[in-house]
């Protein structure tokens, strides 16, 4: 271990990865729109596969469109350390949610080219379908499907607003591999990220060792009243939908509250019927998203979210139906690996702080089925899926360094 202790990777060349990446997509205000199985998405699919093979990887595609780069190791029967994320982003994303990871991971291995150094272990750069779950559901769905989560047959059959289905859209952006999903060992996961949060940002800390991951429930609720009028149906013989959604909303917020201070809760994604302005609505779709550190407490809040959807139907004359969309319980990362990746910081000399993700991350579903941990650094503000999500080239070098670090010590 000593030979490598003095390894660093090169920031420069990983933040001009970064830069090049976050022109597919790129937005007016600095961000970047590159929705899962897009036409963008593939223009990064096939750029960052291109950068792998520059690098001397071999690239396989799996039956959900996961990449997988791999760098031989001298023991080709270990199980691979690897690392990765996502490059699909959110409709107004950012340019390192998702996209550090995959090229951290990346310049990791460009490093141990550099320097000419063979790894006992094989070592992969991962690319994970769909993290975001915005244009299909579930959310984190390659890697879902990887651990044996999501029936691969269900997920490929899952569509969009605009009823293409996952499996179209893989064959026709060109990456509905054949390589089987899961089902061979790993020898460990890391996963490096930005926070998404103000915390480390507001301890004055670089590096975030991740514990674990808050547990997630996403519903789909569909209220339905009557279409009418708007000038001569009487305000006591109306059944607006719109009406009812507005008093679950201001719940799911109120809930959130009620179980401080780490409930949250969340209504991003709304549809109303027939959406016009004379017109009393009688559909109104709309998502929940409800997270919390305690099983107990998520448990508490779903009931609470179903109990007020009762009583709004009742009061307004509608119905709503409330379906689980996909969840997530709260997730504990492998102590082995979190001791690495705390160790590597402190020898690094970056200060750094244990911390529980907010957000979700492929490494949830990684966790399943290998030793697993995560690295966060600052990003500005806390700010993330949003345009102006920004990172310190420092940062995202430190971060790098602790993930090349962490690996070595388990692929050496
Ligand atoms: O929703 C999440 O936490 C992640 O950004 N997909
Ligand atoms: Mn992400
Ligand atoms: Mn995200």
């Amino acid at each position: 271990m000593a030979a490598t202790e003095n390894i660093r990777i090169n920031g420069l060349r990983l933040w001009g990865s970064l830069m090049d990446l976050a022109k597919i997509g790129a937005t007016e205000k600095g961000g970047v729109r590159r929705l899962a199985l897009t036409d963008l998405d593939r223009q990064g699919r096939d750029l960052v596969t291109g950068w792998c093979r520059d690098a001397g990887m071999t690239v396989t595609v799996d039956k959900v469109g996961n990449i997988f780069a791999r760098r031989p190791g001298s023991d080709p029967a270990r199980g691979p350390v690897i690392s990765g994320s996502h490059i699909d982003t959110q409709p107004s994303g950012g340019r390192f949610d998702g996209n550090y990871g995959v090229l951290a991971a990346l310049e990791v291995v460009r490093t141990l080219n550099d320097q000419g150094l063979q790894t006992a272990a094989p070592v992969e750069v991962a690319i994970w379908t769909n993290e975001e779950g915005t244009r299909f559901q579930p959310v984190m769905m390659g890697s879902g499907v990887f651990a044996g989560v999501f029936d691969l047959a269900d997920v490929l059959a899952r569509k969009d607003l605009d009823g293409l289905s996952v499996g179209a859209e893989l064959t026709r952006i060109g990456y509905a591999g054949d390589l089987a999903c899961g089902g061979r060992p790993v020898g460990a996961y890391f996963e490096a990220h930005i926070e998404q949060g103000p915390v480390l940002e507001d301890t004055r800390n670089t590096i975030g060792v991740v514990t674990g991951v808050m547990g997630l429930r996403w519903y789909d609720v569909v209220v339905t009243g009557q279409d009418s009028h708007a000038g001569p149906t009487p305000m006591h013989l109306r059944r607006d939908a719109l009406l009812a959604a507005a008093r679950v909303i201001e719940a799911v917020n109120r809930i959130a509250h009620e179980h401080a201070p780490n409930g949250r809760g969340t209504v991003g994604f709304i549809q109303c019927k027939p959406n016009s302005r004379n017109v009393v609505p009688g559909e109104v779709r709309f998502s929940v998203d409800l997270r919390h550190a305690q099983t107990p407490d998520l448990d508490a809040m779903e009931a609470t979210l179903r109990g007020t959807c009762a009583k709004v139907a009742t009061d307004t004359g509608v119905s709503i139906d409330v379906t689980l969309n996909s969840s997530f319980a709260t997730t504990a990362f492998d102590p082995a690996c979190i001791d690495a990746v705390r160790a590597g910081a402190g020898r690094l000399g970056y200060r750094h702080m244990d911390i529980v993700s907010g957000a979700g991350h492929d490494a949830v579903y990684l966790a399943r089925v290998a030793p697993t941990a995560m690295i966060f650094v600052p990003c500005e503000g806390g700010i993330s899926h949003n345009e102006i999500e920004n990172a310190t080239p420092e940062d995202l070098e430190a971060g790098c360094n602790v993930l090349l670090h962490a690996m070595l010590g388990r692929a050496l």
